[in-house]
């Protein structure tokens, strides 16, 4: 190595270490800084190359200079690298950490849950204030034959009032049934015949299900609607113990300032039978349902002798008694399931 050719070296150490830094400038993430911190670090890299002659520098001064400039520039370089190392490093932590965040605000607000339906919240409530008046619940089929939602109830076949239900028959599924005996039944009343059938007195017994009736939708009116049937058979049960439950469910399903009445109505299974109407807040009524005495041929088709007990039944529409609660216009906005409407009574 020549005297002349030391300043070249040290411009050598300039360039490499230029391209050193510019390198670790553009590495764009940390795996890319890593690779070229291994390609300075390799013995053939510029600076390393250059390091290799400095034992070959003559004139000490020279040789003093080069080295001194080497490790400035492998200072240098080092400290861009770290720079640059902590930099990428942040970066892509900040990246990762975005990738992986979870939106704890959901859990603030809450995750929105579904609801029970308008109509089945009634059910429940209607359940709860009827079990607080020492009532079972009991269920039957929706699908009934002719006797029971009919002939036990003191229908027999050709009997007018049957006209009044718009029934919907279905094709018998055995032979053991006759065509037009199959049907939807159309009141939760064919479940009292069931549960005499099944229960001995004394009978405390309500009865929620869904009923069907080639009804036209209109405001107050569905084709397919619920019921609640209550029956009550015990010795020297009269028609005030009737309006006395009714009275105390008014009060206890609408609040204290609502009142029934009871209006004088048919119904070929009870006798004497009534509509029980409801006072709404503006002071209008609305009939909720029917009921009355329980008719002795129903006590006697039920298998309970009507010289030893006596009881009185109710049937009144949910669906009408959620409208009125709830001050819902129209029956029909409770089926139509539009999330605003039903998200309202959450
Ligand atoms: C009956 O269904 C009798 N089984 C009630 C009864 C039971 C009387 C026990 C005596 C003893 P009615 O057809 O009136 O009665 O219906 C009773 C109630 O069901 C009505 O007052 C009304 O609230 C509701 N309802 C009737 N038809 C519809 C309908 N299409 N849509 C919605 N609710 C209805």
């Amino acid at each position: 190595m020549t005297g002349k050719a030391t300043p070249s070296l040290r411009d050598e150490v300039d360039k490499a270490r230029q391209s050193a830094v510019s390198a670790i400038a553009s590495a764009t993430d940390t795996a890319s800084l890593r690779k070229v911190a291994a390609e300075l670090a390799n013995k053939k890299s510029a600076l390393n190359a250059i390091r290799a002659q400095l034992g070959k520098i003559e004139d000490a001064a020279e040789k003093k200079a080069v080295g001194q400039a080497l490790s400035e520039a492998t200072a240098e370089i080092e400290s861009a690298r770290v720079a640059r190392e902590n930099e990428l490093g942040d970066a892509e932590f900040a990246a990762q950490v975005e990738r992986e965040r979870m939106d704890l605000t959901e859990f603030l607000t809450g995750p929105r849950r579904g609801t029970a339906h308008i109509v089945t919240q009634a059910t429940e409530r209607l359940e709860d204030v009827f079990i607080g008046l020492g009532f079972q619940v009991a269920e039957g089929p929706e699908v009934e034959t002719d006797f029971y939602n009919f002939e036990a109830l003191n229908m027999p076949a050709s009997h007018p009032a049957r006209s009044e239900f718009d029934t919907m028959f279905i094709e018998p599924f055995s032979d053991q049934h006759e065509a037009n005996t199959v049907l939807l039944r159309t009141h939760t009343s064919p479940v009292q015949i069931r549960v005499m059938q099944s229960w001995k007195p004394p009978i405390y017994a309500i009865m929620p299900g869904r009923v069907f009736r080639r009804d036209t939708p209109d405001a107050t009116h569905m084709p397919v609607f619920h019921q609640i049937e209550g029956l009550v058979i015990d010795k020297g049960i009269t028609f005030a113990h009737l309006a006395g439950i009714i009275e105390a469910f008014t009060k206890a399903f609408f609040g204290n300032e609502f009142t029934s009445r009871l209006r004088p109505s048919f119904f070929p299974f009870t006798e004497p039978s009534a509509e029980f109407d409801i006072r709404r807040a503006n002071g209008s009524w609305i009939e909720l349902g029917g009921c009355g005495m329980v008719h002795p041929n129903v006590l006697a088709a039920g298998g309970i002798d009507p010289d030893e007990y006596t009881g009185f039944a109710f049937g009144f529409g949910i669906d009408r008694m959620a409208k009125e609660r709830h001050g819902v216009e129209d029956i029909r906005e409770m089926y139509t399931n539009d999330l605003r409407f039903l998200r309202q009574f959450t």
